[in-house]
């Protein structure tokens, strides 16, 4: 049997004619973004918006993606000259457009003075990063600077060389100011509450310790706006490989799935220019905080709560989950009891979005694992959930729904879930999280109070409001008692 031919640009034009492809002249784009973290979200978001930009003729904003940890997604499209396929998948169907916006991509680890190169280029005006929550090495519970961090003292040590986007960032920035080049804006994609606020706290900070020239310059020279980001995108699976293989007639050896919904409110603070986002379906706003506060605490908090539950209930992905009426139905009430915590952006119906949510969570299409979702739930508790619990407390309200949530991760960090099984638990708290399980003994009040005396996730106030830990503890005993299902029953029809 003869291997299929992979993906490159001398086969664009052997694409059957239903798959969308880069009409443009690749090979006369520039640089204009570097973006950090090349995952599989950023090719599915950020790069299409981009991809379309330069489709409308603005050649200027040709990306380079840099892979601040492994060769893999370099490795899959160095082959293909940067091309993959995206996969926009629904009940009804399944669209492909090949997409041409990555000229290159790096692999940080492998020569770190290169990427610092790339990102000091001077064509280079935004620099872009989907690093994830816990890659900006901070303190999830205030947003500051963890200094103790691994990689921040490598970094401060070893500037020539770094390993966080935070070091990286620091050492372009460091570089375009003694070239006398103007700086970039640095326009974080991640799902954190404020992000570019935050980033800009954290940056400044690290660049305070590098040097306080630095610092200051950071703080007054370096734009990081506010963005809210929005696209479900599952990690590809070789059964997905296979089938954009067949539809293709051409090997790809990295597509990524998503779903047809979009959104990307961005705040318009670029003093370097920026690709005209908003020709292609961005949104430019001057204040991103209620967008960014309702998909934050409705779509990524009822993510959560539902990757927590639905994994402790046996289900494998976010669309079998919802087919339970019970858990539907748990979720239809969290989101209404978020809504009230809530500053609806101009011209929102909040209603019609939450059940555009629910509608997207059964999308029978996407294999949305619970197990993805829950990853990392220390670094994404906070700005999920944490904050409506703490709104709803102010205000003299219910918690227990959300406490629900947050006693389902508890157990999931346990590491052992209803059958008794090993979970395999993504987080870097989780040999600190999965000790504190240990010393509760089998004792799950006391593990709720051990548990949510974690002050990087709960900062100093949760722990000490007897409200939040008596919720939490009596939801935690609930579920070892009854057990996930049982308690969304319960819920629902009790
Ligand atoms: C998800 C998000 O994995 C997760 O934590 O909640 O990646 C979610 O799919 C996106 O934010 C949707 O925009």
């Amino acid at each position: 049997m003869t291997q299929t031919a992979r993906l490159n640009t001398a086969r664009l034009a052997d694409l059957p004619p239903d798959v969308a492809r880069p009409a443009y002249d690749r090979k006369a784009m520039k640089t204009g973004i570097v973006h950090l973290g090349i995952g599989a979200f950023h090719r599915a978001h950020q790069a299409v918006y981009t991809d379309a930009v330069i489709a409308s003729g603005d050649l200027w904003w040709g990306i380079v993606g840099a892979s601040l940890r492994s060769p893999d997604t370099r490795d899959a499209l160095k082959a293909q000259d940067g091309l993959y396929t995206l996969a926009v998948r629904s009940g009804e169907g399944e669209k492909l457009a090949v997409i041409g916006a990555i000229r290159e991509v790096v692999v940080a680890p492998e020569n770190p003075a290169a990427l610092v190169e790339r990102m000091s280029h001077p064509d280079v005006k935004v620099v872009t990063l989907t690093v994830t929550e816990k890659g900006y090495c901070h303190d999830p519970a205030t947003g500051r600077l963890d200094e103790k961090h691994p990689d921040v003292v490598h970094d401060l040590a070893n500037l020539n060389r770094p390993r966080s986007a935070i070091g990286f960032l620091a050492a372009a920035i460091a570089r375009r100011r003694s070239l006398g080049l103007a700086p970039f804006t640095v326009l974080s994609c991640d799902n954190l509450p404020s992000n570019g606020r935050t980033l800009h706290r954290i940056l400044t900070r690290f660049a305070e310790l590098v040097s306080p020239d630095l610092g200051a310059y950071v703080r007054d020279k370096i734009a990081c706006p506010d963005s809210m980001v929005d696209r479900i995108v599952p990690a590809t699976t070789d059964e997905d490989r296979a089938a954009v293989a067949a539809r293709l007639g051409l090997a790809d050896a990295w597509p990524v799935m998503t779903e047809p919904f979009t959104q990307w409110v961005i705040e318009d603070h670029f003093p370097s220019g920026r690709p005209a986002w908003e020709t292609v379906g961005a949104t430019l706003v001057t204040d991103v905080a209620p967008y960014e506060a309702m998909k934050l605490r409705l779509l990524n908090g009822s993510h959560s709560a539902i990757a927590y539950l639905g994994y402790l209930a046996g289900y494998q992905t976010v669309s079998e989950a919802m087919a339970d009426a019970n858990l539907a139905s748990y979720v239809a009430a969290l989101m209404d009891d978020t809504t009230a915590t809530l500053t609806i952006p101009p011209g929102a119906d909040v209603e019609a979005y939450k059940r555009s949510l629910r509608e997207r969570f059964r999308n029978p299409a996407l294999k949305h694992r619970t197990w993805q979702i829950a990853m990392d739930g220390s670094q994404k508790l906070p700005q999920r959930l944490l904050g409506t619990i703490r709104d709803r407390l102010a205000a003299g309200s219910d918690i227990a729904r959300h406490a629900l949530a947050v006693a389902a991760w508890m157990r999931y960090v346990t590491g052992t879930d209803e059958k008794g099984d090993a979970i395999d638990v993504r987080d870097p708290l989780a040999q600190d999280l999965a000790a504190i399980a240990r010393s509760a003994g089998g004792d799950p009040a006391a593990l709720a109070r051990a548990i949510a005396g974690v002050e990087a996730v709960f900062g100093t106030d949760l722990p000490a409001e007897p409200r939040f830990v008596t919720a939490v503890g009596e939801a935690l005993v609930g579920l070892y008692r009854d057990g996930a299902r049982a308690t969304l029953a319960s819920l629902a029809h009790g």
